[in-house]
């Protein structure tokens, strides 16, 4: 194992950008311990393509190599970006990768990693872009070496990566918090209360675990839930498909601030095309809670304005039980598309399980139970 601050040290970088990963939890951490939240030196990004731009201009303005960290499930937001603006053949505009391998063959892993695991590596080297993996047993010395081929690439205005395996990043934890009290869990809770039979679109990360184990704690089966493991950003997308040739249901979605904020363009789409059987329900924790808890930008923005400057019938924020249970109790006789912010804690259980059907089960699951409408 590598610790995170050596790694930082043989990188030698002083600018930092992606979206985090749990995987490369304690190399973020390293970054918040060393630079804080401080804009200047760490950007935490709406979406790794989002990063790769932030990157260039960090590169176009000092003339040196930035670092981009991201789960490999955001590799392929990053595509255009590198292939259109930084590859050798366009700008040649050098940055670092640092990938979380999730899903590497061999490794257990959730299902929506498996594809993306396999292809990994195989895209870097499609996209041309050099790398190496760093595993349990990378020494610094190997780093070291890595860095000084790759520092001879980086001068020529090409990228480089490192593919970071499960568990060979070590360091010390950083916590995160708000000071909301509604949990993510108590908040679907209710949401689940309200929405009786309607279909719902759930974001990935824990969100969709818990609604998961609160089916089966009610028994209900889970045939309502579309839980869209993987796909971060686009359940809202999912939703309004969903939406627009099932007039005769009321389709809730579950989401994220990470998942609003990575494919913000969702909600024009949502408001232009207008469905008037959504409900938009945000889980806002202004976190990253999935992945070790990193901040996302939905402190700084007001997201039921934005759903109305997009052209939601409504919207509307809440922060306590009592404002939730109001909200829910009358919300469907709401004008939609309608946007439910629940400012929720970043609490989560530990013990939380996983769902034991395979995401093609749970789609043919939802398409019979919707087909029945
Ligand atoms: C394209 C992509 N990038 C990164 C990830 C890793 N990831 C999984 S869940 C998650 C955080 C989601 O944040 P949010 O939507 O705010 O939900 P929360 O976890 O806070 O409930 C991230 C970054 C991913 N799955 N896909």
């Amino acid at each position: 194992m590598i610790a995170a601050s050596t790694l930082l040290r043989e990188i030698g970088s002083d600018f930092y950008t992606g979206v985090p990963d749990s995987l490369l939890r304690s190399f973020y951490d390293e970054i918040v311990r060393t630079y804080g939240l401080d804009p200047a030196h760490h950007v935490i990004a709406a979406n790794e393509g989002n990063a790769v731009g932030i990157a260039a201009g960090y590169h176009l303005a000092t003339g040196k190599v930035p670092v981009i960290y991201l789960q490999n499930s955001g590799i392929g937001n990053t595509i255009n970006p590198l292939a259109s603006l930084m590859n050798p053949k366009v700008y040649g505009i050098p940055c670092i990768l640092i990938v979380g391998w999730r899903g590497e063959p061999g490794v257990h892993d959730e299902p929506q990693h498996a594809y993306q695991g396999e292809v990994t590596c195989r895209l870097l080297e499609d996209m041309g872009i050099e790398y190496s993996v760093i595993g349990q047993e990378t020494s610094q010395e190997a780093v070291r070496d890595e860095m000084h081929r790759f520092r001879e690439l980086l001068s020529r205005g090409e990228d480089v990566a490192f593919v970071i395996r499960k568990g060979a990043i070590s360091g010390d934890r950083e916590s995160y918090g708000n000071s909301y009290t509604i949990t993510r869990e108590d908040a679907i809770r209710r949401i689940l209360a309200a929405s009786g039979d309607d279909p719902i679109i759930c974001t990935t990360g824990k969100a969709g675990r818990e609604l998961y184990e609160l089916r089966e704690k009610d028994g209900a089966g889970h045939g309502r839930d579309f839980l869209s493991v993987g796909s971060m950003g686009h359940a809202s997308s999912i939703a309004l498909g969903v939406a627009l040739k099932k007039p005769e249901s009321t389709v809730w979605c579950i989401d994220g601030d990470g998942a609003v904020l990575m494919h913000m363009g969702a909600m024009a789409v949502i408001g232009k095309a207008h469905p008037g059987n959504l409900l938009h329900i945000l889980l806002n924790n202004e976190s990253h809670e999935s992945v070790g808890g990193l901040p996302t930008a939905a402190d700084a923005v007001n997201l039921t304005e934005v759903a109305k400057a997009c052209g939601y019938a409504g919207s509307a924020s809440v922060k306590n039980d009592e404002e939730l249970e109001r909200e829910l109790s009358g919300i469907r006789r709401q004008q939609m598309p309608y946007l439910l912010e629940i400012r929720c804690s970043t609490a989560s259980r530990s013990d939380l399980g996983r769902p034991k059907e395979s995401p093609a089960e749970n789609k043919k699951a939802f398409m019979s139970a919707l087909g029945g409408r």
